[in-house]
């Protein structure tokens, strides 16, 4: 990969994974796209940024150009919550930019990297250990699109030769840019509430089991993928892949173990729970680890160790 083009750059994913790989392929060879330019944003002022809305083709095209890619990651797209109230624009703008960005990728024989999800699985997926090759019938939009997503991937692999590859990630845990609009936000929310308040009230209930994966293992799964021998590649997209799963009185638990006076309560909220009891409890990741090596670092302690120390830092929390 010598230039890699990385649209919806400044949220939860982009916004690491673009300085991630900035310090490894090297600050001009990574063009951070968004839809937004704010100002002083680290990925804005950090290296080349345009921006970029990927539901214009043609700007996207565009810039591809400019800057001569030879490798796209796609991120742009709405998470389950947010996809669930509004259906219609989720399909446009996960379906709509996908469908861009792999154009562009064929046009410019460009490799291709886009996430899909757990919630690519759903109400009639085996629960436990789900195999990577299964029953994918998604009852939300967000899986529609992703379960879609991971076939217009293929597709473009087997009609068109475009390098393309993915994983489905599990809920993706980080203190520097907030996930917005995702079921597993819960998991990530309960760090800041439980320094700033030491309490949270939780919106998914006790028992509802989640694969989870702190954010420095998903940005080095990204990289291990997009370098990973095609040859060894039999799946493509998307891979499962996890680091841990956990019910909130686990990660309650876990937070206690550093702030002792820590209260957890519950308010389910109905839409997202009704989405976390469609999704499976624990997923398998054989296939990635057997295809390109794939390895998760952190576990629930290790975990909540950093988020903690990095959150505390970032807060101003004596
Ligand atoms: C969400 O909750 O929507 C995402 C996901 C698991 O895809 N974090």
């Amino acid at each position: 990969m010598k230039r890699i083009l990385v649209t919806g750059s400044l949220g939860q994913i982009g916004s690491e994974l673009v300085n991630h790989m900035r310090k490894i392929y090297g600050t001009d060879n990574v063009i951070a796209t968004d839809i937004r330019r704010p100002e002083n944003n680290e990925v804005v002022l950090g290296g080349p940024f345009e921006e970029l809305d990927v539901l214009n083709a043609s700007k996207m095209a565009e810039v591809a150009k400019k800057y001569d890619v030879d490798t796209i990651v796609h991120l742009a797209a709405l998470l389950s919550a947010v996809a669930e109230a509004k259906p219609v624009l989720a399909w446009q703008i996960n379906m709509g930019g996908l469908f861009n960005a792999l154009e562009v990728a064929r046009e410019l024989n460009c490799k291709f990297f886009t996430p899909s999800s757990i919630g690519a699985f759903g109400e009639s997926t085996p629960k436990d250990n789900t195999p990577q090759d299964t029953i994918q019938r998604p009852g939300t939009m967000y899986g529609v699109t992703k379960v879609s997503g991971e076939l217009l991937c293929d597709y473009y692999f087997k009609k068109f030769g475009v390098d393309t590859r993915g994983v489905r990630f599990p809920g993706l845990i980080s203190y520097v840019a907030p996930p917005g609009g995702g079921t597993t936000d819960y998991a990530v929310d309960i760090y800041y509430k439980a320094l700033q308040e030491k309490s949270y009230t939780s919106f998914i209930a006790e028992g509802t089991y989640m694969d989870m994966m702190y954010m420095p293992d998903a940005l080095n799964a990204i990289v291990t993928l997009l370098e990973a021998d095609p040859s060894k590649l039999k799946h493509r997209n998307a891979f499962n892949i996890t680091a841990m799963s956990f019910e909130p009185s686990q990660i309650a638990g876990e937070i206690k173990k550093h702030i002792p006076e820590f209260k957890m309560s519950y308010d389910v909220d109905p839409v997202r729970q009704a989405i976390a009891n469609s999704w499976p409890n624990s997923i398998d990741c054989t296939a990635a680890k057997e295809e390109w090596g794939f390895k998760a670092q952190y576990d629930l302690p290790s975990m909540t160790k950093d988020m903690l120390e990095k959150l505390k830092i970032k807060l101003n929390i004596k």
